[in-house]
């Protein structure tokens, strides 16, 4: 009874899994655009949106030894409407962008996954999540093309394509579109990645706000499960994983302080899914108020993932330089996850709460990965 109680643990504990990435979403880039179709575009640097402050990602790498950095941008910024997605981009958005990046990467040594943050959709992010128009969607004339989508990420993956330490992340949280067209999508996207010369980590998202607990349903309206499509990705460098987001309240959505939807049996199908397709798996936003229960709900989570071999990094949501008092997630009274701030109570932020109580007793600082061009070992 003792010894099989004991040799799962050795085998776990002498590196059977490993988790390679470690941190935060650094949210920002997409912020002020919410509202009538227009607003906050392009925007102004500093005012409507920002991506990191160096202070506090020098706090997290240098104080909490973590390695990696989630990193959102708008893709209308990037590709003004008057452009539309493509390979011509806003330089001016494109600099202030590749400085977070550089500052996280070739200045720190951590890795920065880049995030297109549009569920799928180009031309009109005022009511993000369901604005815009999918990409792909022969049906809507205002859709921008799959081969646009294409010509997008090959240029952006060829102005980081010296740099070892980027992930690219295809999209944040698709969700209502057809199977075939995400499938389609995220193969556009490795091939314009790849057809670049770029051989760094892709992560590509599922269907559902790529949600791990419904990896295996129906989602949206009458959409096929993603285990059923997303095992087709075909990568000549053999270098993509998948993206996931676990939240952990009732509804998933990330926007209550109690924790009640337990991550491990919620993930156990697409965990045994990832481990049939010989995949493997980021979890790049997940998130709890700040409780008791939640702390608990985080660190059982993150065992969770370091416990099985198919999860080889995560990111919480969310710091970043703009959130102010407000909080990213997790009722009203969380606050960001950015150092040095307050919350809406005028207490300290979740950096203090959460991250203190269940975050940094999970990050495994000797095991992350520290050198190399990212990938999936
Ligand atoms: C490019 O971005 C900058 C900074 O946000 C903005 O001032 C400028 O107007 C933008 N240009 C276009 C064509 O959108
Ligand atoms: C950046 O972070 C540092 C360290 O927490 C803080 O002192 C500073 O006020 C922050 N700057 C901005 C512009 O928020
Ligand atoms: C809890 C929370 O704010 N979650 C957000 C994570 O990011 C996605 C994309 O912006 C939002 O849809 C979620 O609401």
């Amino acid at each position: 009874m003792l010894i099989s109680l004991f040799i799962p643990y050795i085998f776990l504990a002498v590196g059977l899994a490993k988790i390679l990435y470690a941190g935060v979403n650094e949210s920002g880039g997409e912020f002020g655009v919410f509202g009538t179709p227009g607003q906050g575009l392009p925007g102004r640097f500093g005012v409507d949106y920002a991506f990191i402050n160096k202070s506090t990602v020098d706090i997290f790498v240098d104080q909490e030894k973590i390695n990696f950095f989630r990193v959102t941008f708008l893709m209308e910024r990037m590709c003004p409407l008057s452009f539309g997605l493509g390979s011509k981009f806003n330089e001016t958005y494109f600099s202030e962008f590749a400085d977070a990046i550089n500052h996280i990467t070739l200045t720190k040594g951590a890795y920065a996954l880049i995030d297109p943050h549009n569920y799928m959709r180009y031309n009109d992010p005022s009511s993000q999540p369901f604005s815009g128009s999918i990409i792909g969607d022969t049906t809507d004339p205002k859709a921008a093309t799959t081969a646009q989508f294409q010509a997008f990420w090959n240029q952006l993956a060829s102005r980081f394509v010296s740099n070892p330490n980027v992930i690219f992340g295809i999209n944040n949280e698709p969700h209502d579109l057809a199977a075939d067209l995400l499938l389609a999508n995220n193969q556009a996207a490795i091939n314009g990645i790849r057809a670049s010369g770029a051989k760094q980590l892709i992560l590509a998202p599922g269907n559902g706000f790529t949600g791990g607990h419904s990896w295996t349903q129906v989602t949206g309206s009458g959409d096929a499960p993603s285990s059923d499509f997303l095992n087709q990705l075909v990568d000549p460098a053999r270098n993509t994983a998948i993206d996931v987001h676990e939240y952990l309240d009732v509804d998933f959505s990330g926007s209550h302080a109690e924790c009640t939807q337990p991550g491990p049996s919620n993930l156990a199908a697409i965990t045994a899914w990832l481990q049939q397709n010989n995949l493997k798996a980021v979890l790049s936003e997940f998130g709890g108020g700040n409780n008791q229960n939640c702390f608990q709900f985080i660190d059982d989570l993150l065992a969770y993932l370091s416990a099985n071999p198919e999860w080889i990094g995560w990111s919480i949501w969310a710091a970043g330089p703009i959130w102010g008092t407000a909080s990213p997630c997790c009722g009203p009274d969380t606050g960001s996850l950015e150092p040095g701030q307050i919350n809406d109570l005028g207490q300290p932020d979740a950096f203090t709460t959460v991250w203190a109580s269940a975050v940094r007793p999970n990050i495994p600082t000797g095991d992350l990965k520290r050198s190399g061009v990212s990938g999936l070992s």
